[in-house]
């Protein structure tokens, strides 16, 4: 079964014109960055719900920034993994092949992906909490030596550049990626596909007449919508579906 959806994907994929990826932390998953829900999904006893929101941090910067900062540790000790490679591959063979990427870890950049949209910032810029004007800055020390972190500009609590829950994403990105949905081949690797707006875009992209595919090791909100489901690791599917 198996085998025949990813026949008739790699089929779809010879023939497509457009083709988006969008992907989750499912994807860095194999580079050793946990994800946000299932096993390992929790910090301490803390689950991102809890912890990746204004209100959080309103109440207590110090324990959220603590999280940020531990997984910016890990993330630095990790390196992009097959998955990342293809995509980066893809996007640089063909201008009609577009990433949309829920993960805030820059390993898709790293890899050297071309239009690569991230719909959720980067955990390695910052910015300033108060908004006193200071544009987000970039930095990729890990452990960052003081916590908090400071705004250079204003000497106030600087914050993470990511969307939290509750925040709007990027106009100029949302665009974007709705505009990526009209494509011949949209493929929702490695997301659980229950954060919103990012789990929209699947169903716009169906709308708009794309085959639409999965690749996760498990099922999800999105797997009994999609015209085909491979489950299994997008580091190990990626790579055959190119091989194809
Ligand atoms: C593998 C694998 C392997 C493992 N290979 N697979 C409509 C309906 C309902 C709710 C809403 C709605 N619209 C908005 C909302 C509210 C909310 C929302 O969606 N809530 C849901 C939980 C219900 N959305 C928002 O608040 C968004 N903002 C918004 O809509 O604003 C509106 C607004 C407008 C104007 C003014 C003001 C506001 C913002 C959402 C921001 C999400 N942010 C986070 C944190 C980012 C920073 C950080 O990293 O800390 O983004 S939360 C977290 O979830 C993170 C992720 O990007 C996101 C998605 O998670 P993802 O990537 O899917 O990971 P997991 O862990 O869930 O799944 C991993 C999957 O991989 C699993 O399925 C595994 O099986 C699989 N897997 N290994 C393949 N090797
Ligand atoms: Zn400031």
């Amino acid at each position: 079964m198996l085998d025949s959806q990813l026949a008739e994907l790699a089929a779809r994929l010879r023939r497509a014109r457009r083709v988006t990826v969008m992907t989750g932390a499912g994807v860095s998953a194999a580079s050793g960055i946990p994800t946000f829900r299932g096993d390992g999904g929790l910090w301490r006893r803390f689950r991102a719900e809890e912890l990746a929101t204004p209100e959080a941090f309103r109440s207590d910067p110090a324990l959220v920034w603590e999280w940020y900062d531990w997984r910016r540790q890990k993330i630095a000790a990790c390196e992009p993994n097959p998955a990342h490679h293809v995509l980066a591959r893809w996007t640089n063979r063909s201008d009609g092949c577009t990433v949309i990427t829920q993960n805030v870890d820059d390993l898709h950049l790293r890899a050297g992906t071309a239009r690569l949209i991230r719909l959720h910032g980067s955990i390695w810029e910052l910015s300033c909490w108060s908004r006193c004007g200071a544009a987000p800055w970039r930095d990729e020390r890990a452990p960052l030596p003081v916590l908090p972190a400071v705004c250079p500009r204003c000497g106030g609590l600087a914050r993470p550049a990511v969307v939290w829950f509750g925040e709007a994403l990027s106009a100029d990105d949302v665009d974007q990626a709705r505009r990526a949905c009209a494509c011949d081949v949209f493929i929702a690797a490695g997301t659980s596909a229950i954060v919103y707006p990012a789990a929209g875009l699947l169903d716009e992209a169906r709308s708009a007449g794309a085959f639409t595919a999965e690749i996760n090791t498990e099922t999800t909100a999105a797997t009994s919508g999609v015209d085909v489901s491979l489950q299994g690791a997008a580091e190990v599917i990626l790579p055959e579906l190119e091989g194809l």
